[in-house]
């Protein structure tokens, strides 16, 4: 009876332990031990509970530029904010340069409702973030849609570790003739290298990249995906670029920017509508 116990909360903590410190890192190995060994599920236990105890000193970000489809595609001018030293305060302010001596300014308050204060030198928006990714941690000032006035790039990132560390919620402040429209988009590990323009054709392309589980591959073995989808912005909207194709690159432990042949086309759009989050979320402006 005892020895029951000690089996099921020995089983129970493995997976606890292994969902907390974001265990889907090795889940390409597991897949294969747990095949192999048809489907015992003490040694995937094990396995689970040897890979939480690394993770809990797992590496954060640094990834993603090795798996980009484009990799050498054109650099998008992107001028970095600088972050203002703020002690004892629940604020989170950055500061944006751009000509003429102006800035803008963000200024994210959290508390009981996370709140985002928008400042450009003649307007000021405010936005109430719900459910956004708590910390406030990248911030660009750029031109996405070619009107000659500042857009602004905000990335918020998530406390897990290892791949769970990766989800970030991106804020788009997009320029309009009166005011901004802010634009959210949910994506994996997103940094600056996520905005080229991949056609040289002078205007930006948003990579999105998701992590999606395949099945067993042409290879017959099981591996991950980063799919990678791609954006063109339209005055204040998102539209799908015309140009390039969804690309699925194998998560290999090493650079790739290979398009994978694993999968075949039935086969992605199936993984993908099983798995796929919306792109989007809403920011609903604060009366
Ligand atoms: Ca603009
Ligand atoms: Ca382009």
């Amino acid at each position: 009876m005892v020895l029951i116990l000690m089996r099921e909360v020995f089983i129970l903590s493995s997976f606890f332990l292994s969902a907390f410190y974001g265990g889907f890192l090795f889940y390409d190995a597991y897949a294969i031990i747990f095949e192999h060994f048809h489907r015992r599920v003490y040694l995937f236990s094990f396995c689970l509970l040897f890979q939480s105890s690394i993770l809990a000193f797992a590496f954060n970000g640094g990834y993603s530029p090795g798996y980009e489809p484009f990799p050498k595609a054109m650099k998008v001018k992107m001028i970095p904010g600088q972050k203002e030293d703020i002690q004892r305060s629940n604020s989170t302010v950055w500061k944006l340069p751009f000509p003429k001596n102006r800035f803008a300014k963000m200024t994210l308050s959290s508390g009981e409702e996370a709140i985002l204060f928008f400042e450009y030198p003649t307007e000021s928006q405010t936005f109430s973030l719900v459910n956004v990714q708590p910390f406030f941690n990248e911030c660009w000032v750029t031109e996405l849609n070619g009107d000659g006035k500042p857009d602004f790039v905000l990335v918020f990132t998530g406390t897990g570790c290892g791949l769970a560390s990766e989800y970030t919620d991106v804020i788009f402040a997009l320029s309009k003739k009166d005011g901004y429209v802010l634009r959210g988009l949910k994506s994996m590990g997103f940094g600056s290298e996520d905005i080229v323009d991949i056609n040289c054709d002078g205007k930006p392309e948003i990579i999105h990249s998701e992590l999606i589980y395949g099945g067993p591959g042409k290879d017959g073995k099981f591996h991950n995906y980063w799919v990678y989808t791609f954006f063109n912005i339209h005055e204040t909207e998102f539209e799908k670029a015309k140009t390039f194709s969804q690309e699925w690159i194998q998560f290999k432990f090493r650079k790739n920017h290979i398009p994978t042949n694993q999968l075949t086309s039935q086969q992605k759009a199936r993984f993908w509508n099983e798995q796929h989050e919306e792109f989007f979320f809403n920011i609903p402006i604060r009366k």
